[in-house]
């Protein structure tokens, strides 16, 4: 491929036809959330499935009518991930299967009559064409100029075709751009993460503190119901949020504070909660090391201090400290999970572990509990060849304590001017959007233009699909089986994936695809099953069920080997960390020239006319993946911008009227979006959902819809410690007329 790529709509030359969309398509307008037994029609069938809407997992059923056609899908009550109930994500599911803009066939880029176009061709010669690459990148420059970019439960497929390959540069978005920082922090404090779904014990807590979190909007089903059940047991929540969230709704106390300010709130209450002698003393002694330097540390971050940096009353800090302190160790300041704000969040975190442990809420009910899995067997493969270089090796000595790979380090390695220690010249993407999930854009297109290999796989024509080389549709979630999900909970579980229907058009599952990619590179060893399926049984019976079993019951749960869900009255307890105690002071952090506790750093503040921008989750949508979805675009099909009415009467400004944003650096927002003027935002911050103003046309529902806060994410503070990247760190203003926007353009 010459360096200069076009991107492709996906708009096919000289190719026939596309296969019509499939007929019997339904629109369901509404979703039930409540388990529906009894409601559902005897004559029709069902099989298991875990939900792939977002990545809570959820296990549920998929109902077919007689004829065969997909109908709905509902929660399976014995999942601990969602008791039987779906959110209206989940339920919408059933559009991904049915959306008529989905991948149909493989496709290669082609130049014709001096135009890049994407040719439709057998899945043989797209992998064909794909291995030939691969070939010629090992040897021109060994296998670990090859990189992975992949997100959800079809990871580990192309992991190991990767692994097999000989390359370690294999990463995920949901560490760099989402929970990395947090998993870091908790380890450098108690030796162990928090896991996902999050060992938090909101069921039985007496006072949830979020920071941030919007719980509510953020779907994450279990926790939604255990929120509300703790509420309901009278529980208090204390949300800190400089917009009035759902769960700002729901709280005793609102904390409105101040963007970026989090660490100073953080080290204030901890001056109280130590100086007022509210910490669990017998815990902090047994379990902790570090207090005094602590103690010394937060001498003089005073409510009174922090006021000044956080604009919350010193009254509201001391008394919502109070309220944690009455509730402990039945108190959860919850760690949080998109935690890459401001390129401090490993120490906002670690603010946040240390205040959970000063609370004594780790192993406790009411706080983190202990959680257990459910082991499944990997099949026997020959062991995987050690690459001769690692990901470190790209540029030595950055981001010491990350323990996954960065995805912005591959990204920057593409790039030949930052002089990476060996060059990345190929990628395969695997369920990830790159392009509206990695903020600065600018620098992701331009690693694009220098590789000699991108290959997507996907669902559905994303931006990042038209930048590729080879697209390969993957069929969804709902035609095919998939890992077998063991993620750790309060018991051990699991739950089976299993097709509801055929893959429609020519789309094949990311097993198959794997598979027979690694035979034509020479690696099928590791692959030695040649359909999921028998691999699946083979596991399942390593865990004394089977196939036939799961088929009918979907999930099994298992006693836990111990009854140690929370810590014994006087267990001792080893934690993970170098001194098996709880590091509240970090000589970890310490070693690699890091703070060993938190300091607040003041962050740059907008300039006269801008405002932060902020964003977060709506209900009915996932990131972009559901924008295009026919039922939950039925729900919401365009974001807005939040407004304060103080600042929309100083513009002028009128609800739903369009505007376009225009970042600190000049950036425009593709399309306008409307504005929502409202008093739930602070005057300083805008807020936008994120996953919206797709720019790919093929997506007929969605494009030109609302606005891509990634496209106005150009500045970011990425985060030394572990790689995170920062990206509440942009400031827009407002630009009203088209004429305008154009001429920024
Ligand atoms: N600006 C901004 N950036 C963010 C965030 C934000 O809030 N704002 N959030 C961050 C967070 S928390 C996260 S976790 C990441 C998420 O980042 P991503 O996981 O990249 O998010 P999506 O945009 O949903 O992209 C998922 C892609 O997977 C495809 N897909 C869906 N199902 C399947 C399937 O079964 N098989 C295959 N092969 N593909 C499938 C979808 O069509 C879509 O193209 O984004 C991060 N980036
Ligand atoms: N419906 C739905 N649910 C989802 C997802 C989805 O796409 N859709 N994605 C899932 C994924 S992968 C993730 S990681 C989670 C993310 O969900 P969370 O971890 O809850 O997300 P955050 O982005 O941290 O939180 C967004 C909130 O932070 C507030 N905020 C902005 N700046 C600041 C600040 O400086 N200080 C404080 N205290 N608050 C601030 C915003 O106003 C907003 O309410 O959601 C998950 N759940
Ligand atoms: S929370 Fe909703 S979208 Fe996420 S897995 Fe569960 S049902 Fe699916
Ligand atoms: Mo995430």
């Amino acid at each position: 491929m010459t360096n200069r790529r076009e991107f492709i709509k996906i708009s096919l030359y000289g190719a026939g036809a596309l296969a019509a969309g499939a007929g019997g398509y339904r629109f369901f307008k509404q979703f039930s959330s409540a388990p529906d037994r009894g409601i559902i029609p005897p004559d029709l069938r069902r099989t298991p499935t875990y939900c792939e809407v977002c990545f809570w997992k959820c296990a549920g059923w998929v109902y077919k009518t007689p004829e065969g056609k997909i109908w709905k899908i509902t929660g399976n009550d014995e999942d601990q991930h969602c008791n039987g109930r779906f959110c209206p994500r989940g339920t919408g599911g059933v559009g991904m299967y049915y959306d008529t803009d989905r991948l149909k066939t493989p496709l290669i880029r082609v130049e014709e009559r001096g135009r890049q176009v994407f040719r439709e061709v057998s899945w043989d010669e797209a992998l064909d064409y794909i291995a030939s690459k691969m070939k010629t990148i090992a040897t021109r420059y060994g296998p670990e100029s090859m990189a992975l970019f992949t997100h959800g439960s079809g990871s580990s497929n192309f992991t190991n075709l990767m692994n097999a390959y000989g390359t370690p540069n294999i990463a995920e978005p949901s560490y760099a751009q989402c929970r990395g920082p947090r998993d870091e922090a908790f380890f450098a404090t108690f030796g162990e993460e928090v896991y996902s779904p999050e060992i938090t014990d909101i069921r039985d807590t007496r006072c949830l503190v979020l920071i941030g979190s919007h719980i509510g909007e953020n779907m994450h089903n279990g926790q939604i119901q255990e929120m509300s059940d703790a509420i309901d047991k009278g529980a208090s929540i204390i949300t800190v949020d400089p917009r009035f969230s759902t769960a700002a709704s729901k709280s005793q106390f609102w904390l409105p504070i101040k963007p970026s300010t989090d660490i100073a709130l953080l080290l204030a209450w901890m001056n109280e909660i130590i100086y007022k002698e509210y910490y669990d003393k017998k815990y902090v002694e047994k379990y902790c090391s570090g207090f005094e330097q602590l103690k010394n540390h937060v001498k003089d971050f005073t409510p009174e201090w922090a006021y000044g940096i956080t604009t919350i009353a010193p009254d509201l800090i001391r008394k919502t400290a109070k309220e944690m302190a009455n509730a402990a160790p039945a108190v959860l300041i919850h760690p949080g999970r998109h935690v890459t704000w401001y390129g401090d969040d490993t120490q906002r975190i670690r603010a946040i572990a240390i205040l959970n442990a000063l609370l004594g809420s780790w192993g406790r009910r009411g706080g983190f509990y202990r959680p257990a899995k459910a082991s499944v067997a990997g099949a026997k493969i020959p062991p995987y060849k050690e690459p001769s270089k690692s990901w470190q090796d790209l540029f030595p000595g950055k981001f010491p304590v990350a323990g996954s790979v960065p995805t912005n380090i591959l990204i920057d390695a593409s790039i030949p001017e930052n002089n990476p220690g060996y060059p990345v010249k190929g990628w395969i993407i695997n369920g990830t959007n790159l392009l509206s999930t990695i903020p600065d854009i600018n620098t992701t297109t331009k690693a694009i233009q220098n590789l000699d290999l991108i290959v997507a796989i996907d669902t559905m024509p994303m931006e990042y699909t038209g930048w590729a080389d080879v697209v390969l549709p993957e069929c969804t979630y709902l035609e095919r089986y998939d890992i077998i999900r063991s993620s750790p909970h309060r018991k051990p579980q699991i739950a089976l994936r299993m097709p509801a229907a055929e893959p429609m058009y020519n789309t094949k599952p990311g097993y198959w695809i794997a598979r027979e990619l690694a035979k034509k590179l020479g690696l099928e060893a590791y692959f030695p099953y040649e359909k999921q399926e028998d691999l699946l049984d083979w596991q399942l019976r390593q865990l004394g069920t089977s196939l036939e079993e799961m088929k009918n019951i979907g999930v099994k749960t298992f006693e836990r080997e111990y009854d140690d869900l929370y810590f014994g009255p006087d267990e001792q307890v080893e934690f993970g960390t170098d001194s098996g105690k709880i590091e509240l002071y970090s000589p970890y952090l310490e070693q690699y020239g890091f703070d060993p506790m938190p300091k607040y750093v003041p962050h740059e503040e907008p300039a006269e006319g801008f405002y932060r921008l902020i964003y977060g989750r709506a209900p009915m949508h996932t990131f972009g993946r559901t924008s295009n979805n026919p039922n939950l675009t039925e729900l919401m099909d365009e974001n807005k911008v939040w407004i304060n009415p103080k600042v929309a009467r100083e513009w002028g400004l009128k609800n739903d009227q369009e505007i376009w944003l225009k970042n600190q650096d000049g950036h425009v927002s593709d399309f306008p979006i409307k504005v929502r003027i409202t008093e739930r935002i602070r005057w300083d911050s805008v807020y936008m959902v994120h996953g919206f103003g797709h720019t790919q046309k093929q997506l007929t529902r969605c494009y030109g819809k609302g606005a891509n806060d990634t496209r106005l994410i150009t500045k970011v503070l990425v985060d030394p410690i572990m790689g995170g990247t920062g990206m509440r760190s942009n400031f827009v203003t407002f630009l009203t007329e088209k004429e305008e926007q154009e001429a920024a353009l």
